[in-house]
């Protein structure tokens, strides 16, 4: 493991000691191991592209100068918020999308026990980040640009949800509106605001459930995603109407003959291209920044999500 990684890991076990402690709320010894389990199972288990990415672009800006431990811990606890702004918003989707598995594990309102009470768990969660932020960052001159940060992206990521759930209604399933544009506005909203921009759902229907840590559930869930867009766009009307007879059904072999249908009209080149095309395109727009410290950031970005496998 890197020894950014550990650092940061570290100071994952101290925030949550914190939280534990937090003087706001009378813990019992159930309450406390509830929440330290909790936060355990959902926090941090997945990639941590994100939360590394703080301290990564942190860095960057500085232009080599050293960092003292003080900005190190400040940057780790910072990209720990995004993380558990992250782990807020996957455990509601996944009740909501009806998911199975998520970071190689059973989704945590699939537990024993857990159920619903996830929903709150997901509520906690959030509210934990301005806890942390309270505590280490209240005073600094950016305190309040920072909650009204949080607020903003947090905003903007539940709208992107709404428009993503209410595109499947049951009763109103209607394949012929869904267009790259719709496609486009939701994953704006529902992703690139707390992270950055790209189709994930090429990995929901074509990643590997063991390497991605997810079996995806974008076909049976009716979602307007970027591959059955793509679909849409390239099949002949009797493909369409195939189309319209399986997707969204929970049925397996439904499933497996939509993506007979995506292998026939060979969408994984299709992406590939996309996907190459747009790494251009990009490319070419960080270059023209005029600061070589932001490009720096902006391309340690892109390097971690281009060609990505999970
Ligand atoms: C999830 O979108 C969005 C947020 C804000 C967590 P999604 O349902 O496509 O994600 P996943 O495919 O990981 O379930
Ligand atoms: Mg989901
Ligand atoms: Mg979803
Ligand atoms: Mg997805």
């Amino acid at each position: 493991m890197s020894d950014l990684k550990s650092k940061f890991l570290e100071v994952y076990t101290s925030l949550k000691s914190e939280l534990l402690n937090d003087p706001a709320f009378e813990f019992t010894d159930d309450s406390r191991q509830w929440v330290d389990r909790m936060l355990d199972y959902n926090v941090p288990g997945g990639k941590l592209n994100r939360g590394l990415s703080v301290i990564d672009s942190y860095k960057l800006l500085k232009e080599g100068k050293e960092l003292t431990d003080d900005e190190i811990f400040l940057a780790c606890a910072l990209g720990w918020c995004i993380e558990w702004l992250q782990a807020y918003f996957l455990v509601l989707d996944d009740i909501m999308d009806n998911s199975q598995t998520r970071r190689g594990q059973p989704c945590w309102y699939k537990l024993p026990k857990i159920g619903l009470i996830a929903a709150n768990d997901g509520v906690i969660l959030r509210n934990h980040i301005p806890r942390i932020l309270k505590k280490h960052f209240k005073g600094k001159p950016y305190y309040v640009d920072l909650l009204d940060l949080f607020n903003e992206v947090e905003f903007q990521t539940a709208c992107g949800q709404m428009i993503d759930l209410i595109t499947t209604l049951e009763g109103e399933k209607d394949l012929s509106k869904y267009s790259i544009s719709l496609h486009h506005r939701i994953v704006q909203y529902k992703t690139a605001y707390y992270s950055f921009y790209l189709p994930d759902d090429y990995l929901d229907c074509f990643g590997a459930p063991e390497v991605i840590g997810k079996i995806g559930t974008d076909i049976e869930d009716f979602k307007c995603s970027w591959l059955v867009v793509k679909a849409m766009e390239l099949s002949n009307d009797e493909q369409k109407k195939f189309l319209k007879e399986n997707y969204g059904k929970a049925d397996p072999t439904c499933v497996a003959k939509v993506k007979e249908l995506y292998n026939a009209l060979h969408l994984q080149d299709a992406f590939e291209e996309y996907e190459s095309k747009s790494y251009e395109k990009l490319i070419n727009s960080i270059e023209a920044h005029p600061s070589k410290a932001v490009q720096a950031v902006l391309k340690s970005f892109l390097a971690k999500i281009y060609k990505r496998q999970k």
